[in-house]
């Protein structure tokens, strides 16, 4: 199912009048008109905070107004007037607010006050801090460290995500999952094999130089819409863009610039996509092969008739390892197989090809659609099989470009948050501090529910985060979560993962980014890393939303001295606190290639750039080249092979009102969905074919030949341009339905975007 651009199909182009209401609409609904447009002014600028939405880029230039209609949306919710006070628990129990939706918990305000769950009345009653940090302190020394998680969800800064590491790795365990393992860890684990690099090796001014950019599975509009505006300055010049995605995103078809008064008056959008591809799901590494067999077939026609070369033989041959071998994979594979697999026409996949082989400088950028599935890794892998076939890494306007997630989720990776001993800078934390770390694997997010759900885990700190929605199999999760001795949840609002709680549970409410932040030293700033490795300062600018809330910084450190021995003196908690520069120096003596001078460098404009070898194609790979890597088969889900008519393939995705498990609404405009969530898209074809009609409510449940019932109910059927035999709903209504065991194989990352579903009529009334 290929068409080319055509704007008649779409609704709203993304960005444009839509996006200037819906920032408007939220200011006002969460009363956060006066501080929230004060705050919007800093938003992203030089001296200002950066965003606490996506990780894009900022440039070295901002715009007056360098954000996005999300961005804003993050902001005023973050801003808002409402506050949780102690008051508020003693009006809800626990299994009161077990009831309320997830939108009503976070919607009731910001935290204001530590906060632990009392058994005898389960409600959360007010403890001073002091009280919080030993109780906490005391239980977690009773423990074994590697019984307890220190999970962070990826907004603290370089700051506070270097003390967490540095005090789970003193108390003595490498648990430290981050909200990668759940999203980009297949880019971190596929790229490290195939360039050397753990992450994107573009920066924004190859944006200005490429001609030519494939998107596979991300969702620009939505989730990084600053990124549009590049986009849009490349289309004018003429770049093309290819995109691959089983559903025709408005934001990838076409944008209005908000920013641009004359675009707003005279309603002219840019048409963004200038091929789209609606793979199905999982169909990207058949769609790649088909591309890479289409290159091959031009290269050999074109040597066979003596002219240039398709293929950069010259550059494979001295940069790269496993291309005879990929390219006998390639020959081997069959058209139908990959039209089959694909859900694409071999006259589509050529002609994306054949854009391909004229472009001059391509880059491969890439989302979600990729790494959350079974073969993830692959997936990124295939995408840069198909860059080196024309050099297209290590060179101006060419490269890869994954788009992460959470603000600064990169940057917790590399100041040390990781559970993989290998990627964290062990000897040097050994000899800073004078300790011996743990050199054993911790666990990863879906180690972590394993060790949940057998009982080996004990207690779950959490820097941020939702855990208990944004991980997979939901049901059983939750059953034995409530089973573990402690969980701590450091946060700005209340969520699912405070009222499903441990057996001791405390809610640490923190200071937000946006916010001032005042030590004794004065205001202080934080670091983050965005999408591109690089490193920006950000200074709070509002109000604090209370004068109890303490930064993350300082209840990090707190919690290290209630944990430590108290005689622990390895590590000058309370002078980091007082000035955060200083571990900003702790960070450049133990990383210093990247962060020497980092007091000075972080507030360059556009911030500094993490040095990478692939970006000058040196190649930190154990064979010294960038690698060919591909997988055994062009399937992508070998392990759930439940064929058959009535098996559906289910991806999971955001909405344009929601930031991750954060939903700030339940329209999701771009797409025409209005008022609620628990919506299936399905094709006309197979809603008809499965019997069924616009409207009608289904429980879904999980294929899969395990015990384990999954399912949710009543979700209601909406007919949607998708490829036949797909289906999309949203996160995390959907996690019920994900088995813990359907994750990468190389990353661990859950099988989010594929999940095998059959569908019946619903049995109980609908409720909403
Ligand atoms: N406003 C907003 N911004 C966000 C977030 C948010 O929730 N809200 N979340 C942040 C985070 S943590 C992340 S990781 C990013 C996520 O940003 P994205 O990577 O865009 O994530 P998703 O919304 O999950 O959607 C992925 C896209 O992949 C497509 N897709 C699904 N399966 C496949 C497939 O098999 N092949 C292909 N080619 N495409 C497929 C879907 O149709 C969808 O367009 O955004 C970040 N920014
Ligand atoms: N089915 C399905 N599941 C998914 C995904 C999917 O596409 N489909 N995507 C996955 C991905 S990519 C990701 S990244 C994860 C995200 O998973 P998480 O990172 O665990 O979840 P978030 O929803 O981002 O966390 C929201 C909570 O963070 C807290 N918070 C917000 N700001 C701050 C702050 O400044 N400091 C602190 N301490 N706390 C704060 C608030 O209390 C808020 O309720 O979910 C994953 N789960
Ligand atoms: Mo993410």
């Amino acid at each position: 199912m290929t068409e080319s651009t055509d704007k008649r199909d779409v609704g709203t182009p993304s960005g444009g009048w839509g996006s200037l209401k819906a920032v408007t609409g939220i200011l006002i609904k969460e009363s956060a008109v006066l501080p929230g447009m004060q705050a919007l002014k800093h938003q992203n600028q030089p001296d200002g905070f950066a965003c606490i939405s996506c990780s894009w880029a900022k440039p070295a230039d901002p715009s007056t107004f360098e954000f996005c209609e999300n961005g804003a949306k993050a902001t005023a919710w973050e801003l808002t007037s409402r506050r949780v006070r102690p008051e508020f628990f003693d009006q809800h129990t626990v299994a009161e607010l077990l009831t309320w939706e997830d939108y009503d918990l976070e919607n009731a305000g910001r935290l204001t006050t530590p906060m632990r769950w009392d058994s005898a009345t389960d409600r959360y009653v007010r403890v001073s801090w002091e009280a919080a940090f030993d109780d906490i302190g005391k239980r977690l020394r009773r423990l074994d460290p590697d019984s307890v998680i220190f999970y962070a969800s990826g907004r603290a800064s370089l700051e506070t995500s270097y003390m967490y590491q540095l005090f789970a790795r003193l108390y003595g365990t490498n648990n430290l999952p981050d909200s990668s393992n759940m999203c980009h860890e297949s880019t971190a684990v596929g790229l490290m094999a195939s360039i050397g690099v753990g992450v994107g090796t573009v920066q924004l001014e190859d944006f200005k130089q490429t001609d030519c950019f494939f998107f596979f599975g991300q969702n620009v509009g939505t989730n990084s819409p600053r990124m549009l505006h590049p986009l849009q300055e490349a289309r004018r010049r003429g770049a093309e863009i290819i995109t691959f995605n089983p559903i025709r995103e408005p934001g990838l078809v076409s944008f209005t610039n908000p920013q641009s008064p004359v675009e707003m008056l005279t309603h002219s959008e840019t048409a963004i996509s200038t091929q789209y591809h609606q793979v199905k799901i999982g169909g990207d590494i058949a769609a790649i092969t088909g591309m890479c067999k289409a290159i091959v077939a031009a290269d050999d026609a074109a040597r066979a008739s003596g002219q240039s070369a398709v293929i950069d033989h010259a550059f494979i041959a001295e940069h790269t390892h496993g291309f005879d071998d990929f390219i006998a994979f390639v020959r081997a594979t069959q058209w139908p197989e990959i039209e089959s697999e694909s859900g694409l026409s071999r006259a589509a996949i050529e002609a994306a090809a054949g854009v391909y082989c004229r472009a001059k400088a391509v880059m491969g950028v890439y989302g979600m659609g990729l790494t959350q599935h079974r073969r993830g890794v692959e997936n990124v892998q295939m995408v840069v099989n198909l860059l080196l076939l024309r050099g297209n890494i290590g060179r101006p306007g060419a490269g890869v470009c994954p788009v992460r997630g959470h603000s600064n989720v990169q940057g917790q990776r590399t100041v040390g948050i990781t559970e993989k001993p290998e990627l964290a800078p062990l000897d040097k934390l050994a000899e800073q501090y004078r300790f011996e770390p743990p050199r054993h694997a911790g666990r990863n997010t879906v180690e972590a529910c394993e060790g949940i759900l057998d009982g080996s885990v004990k207690a779950f700190v959490s820097l941020g985060g939702n855990f208990v929605r944004a991980a997979p199999e939901t049901a059983l999760l939750e059953e034995a979560w409530r089973e573990l001795e402690l969980t701590v949840q450091i946060a700005t609002k209340l969520n699912r993962s405070h009222v499903v709680h441990g057996k001791a549970s405390y809610v640490l409410p923190c200071l937000g980014r946006i916010e001032v932040d005042r030590q004794a030293s004065g205001e202080q700033s934080v670091a983050m890393e965005d999408s591109t490795g690089c490193m920006h300062g950000s200074r709070g600018r509002a109000t604090p939303a209370a004068d109890t809330l303490l930064s993350e910084p300082a209840i990090v450190a707190a919690l290290a001295r209630a944990t430590l021995p108290d005689d622990d003196d390895r590590v000058p908690w309370g002078a980091w606190v007082d000035d955060y520069s200083r571990v900003r120096d702790a960070i450049a003596e133990t990383l210093p290639e990247i962060f020497h001078d980092f007091n000075a460098r972080m507030w360059i404009p556009g911030g500094f750039h993490r040095p990478l070898g692939a970006c000058h194609r040196e190649w930190a790979t154990p064979t010294k080249r960038a690698n060919f890597i591909f997988p055994p088969s062009l399937n992508e889900n070998p392990d759930l092979t439940f064929e058959g008519a009535q098996v559906m393939r289910l991806m999971t995705m955001r909405s344009d009102d929601q930031f991750n498990t954060t939903v700030y609404g339940y329209d999701d405009r771009f797409r025409g969905i209005k008022g609620t969530r628990r919506v299936l898209l399905i094709n006309a074809d197979d809603m008809a074919r499965l019997g069924f009609e616009e409207g009608a409510r289904v429980d879904v449940r999980t294929v899969c030949d395990d015990d384990v019932e999954r399912s949710v109910s009543n979700f209601t059927l909406q007919p949607f341009n998708l490829p036949a035999g797909c289906l999309a709903g949203y996160y995390p209504e959907c996690n019920p339905l994900v088995p813990l065991f359907h994750h990468a194989v190389g990353s661990k990352v859950p099988g989010y975007k594929s999940i095998p579903v059959r569908l019946t009529r619903a049995t109980a009334t609908a409720v909403s």
